[in-house]
């Protein structure tokens, strides 16, 4: 399986986060690309290819164009002001509060986030624009005829929304990748995301669409991060109804039950007969991540991709969470190796 890659992904690096309260430097570090690729080398999974260049209208298609715009001159708007820091919001678009999009950018900061864990840099948007790149030549190749492709994304994408940035994510790249499959004539896409954390931003993208359904595993909303979004009984709107389906699992939750609902995720995405499969890979799920609660182990990673590959549908990986960096290489690549397995 190819995996696709550029080291201009890089250039996004915060100085620090916020974790209970206290600043630590970041979880989603460059080092995780390293641990992920170098491993991915030494298992010979494939070869490693640089992106190709994708117009903006791919983003746009998910995104809005006033977001976008935001993303791509922010930088430039701040250190206009003198100030050298890592953007973070000072203030928050909360109900009840006007909301046409502003226009001066200390506004705009708080407008367009949902949360303070997704600074950005001098680098951000060239690393952000750069794996949209990514996941997007990934699901080229496989549209061309790959089985599946990987797309080792940084930073990631499913906690952004259409017009809003957070959990270290700021351009929605599986949803990118699954809306190119639509403009290129899918009729039907799965988004299938798990990753420890909800992926609140792609479910809010496609929730009120039957063309792209929406499955997510991940830690009680009640009990971890997104908080607000994520439950069971979010089932789609309008057209979309019925096409949203989540597995929130209650923390120090393990195979038995993680393996529970992927099985029953992946009886629904049979039944819906996708064109193509679009994975949200995150493997923060593991027994030793650093802020995440669910007890999967070395193996279960090579279940979970057989699992995917039974599905047989030609199916593109993208890159999201997890923080254990000596482990994520090895899961990852289990869980590649496990669908080309069967
Ligand atoms: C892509 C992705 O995995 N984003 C995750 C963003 C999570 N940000 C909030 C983390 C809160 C962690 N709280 C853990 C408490 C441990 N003491
Ligand atoms: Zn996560």
């Amino acid at each position: 399986m190819k995996t696709i890659y550029s080291d201009d992904q890089r250039l996004h690096f915060p100085k620090f986060e916020v974790l209970d309260g206290e600043l630590v430097t970041p979880f989603e570090s460059p080092q995780r690309m390293d641990m992920v690729l170098s491993r991915i080398r030494a298992a010979q999974l494939g070869t490693v290819l640089e992106p190709e260049g994708f117009a903006d209208q791919a983003i746009t298609a998910v995104h809005s164009l006033d977001y976008v715009q935001y993303l791509q001159t922010a930088w430039a708007e701040w250190s206009a002001l003198g100030r050298k820091n890592d953007i973070l919001p000072y203030v928050y678009n909360i109900r009840g509060m006007r909301t046409f999009p502003p226009r001066f950018i200390d506004a705009k900061v708080g407008y367009y986030a949902m949360d303070g864990a997704a600074q950005i840099t001098g680098g951000t948007w060239q690393a952000v624009r750069s794996a949209v790149n990514v996941a997007l030549t990934a699901q080229k190749h496989v549209s061309a005829g790959d089985r599946g492709a990987f797309a080792l994304c940084r930073p990631p994408g499913h906690h952004a929304g259409r017009d809003y940035l957070g959990g270290y994510c700021y351009l929605n790249n599986a949803a990118i990748a699954a809306q190119a499959f639509i403009d290129q004539g899918a009729k039907r896409v799965a988004l299938l995301d798990v990753d420890y954390h909800h992926g609140n931003g792609s479910q809010q993208i496609f929730y009120e669409r039957d063309d792209v359904m929406f499955c997510s595993i991940h830690a009680d909303p009640e009990r971890d991060y997104p908080h607000f979004l994520g439950y069971r009984d979010e089932t789609g709107m309008g057209k979309g109804l019925g096409f949203n389906h989540n597995y929130p699992l209650a923390l120090g939750s393990g195979w038995s039950e993680w393996g529970d609902a992927l099985q029953h995720m992946c009886g629904l995405t049979a039944l819906y007969a996708p064109d193509a499969i679009v994975v949200s890979l995150g493997v923060d799920t593991y027994k030793d991540d650093p802020i995440s609660q669910f007890k999967l182990e070395g193996e279960h990673y090579l279940r979970m991709g057989e699992a995917l590959g039974r599905l047989n549908k030609p199916t593109v990986f993208v890159m999201e969470g997890g923080y254990a960096v000596e482990e994520i290489g090895v899961n990852v690549v289990s869980v590649l190796q496990g669908f080309e397995s069967v």
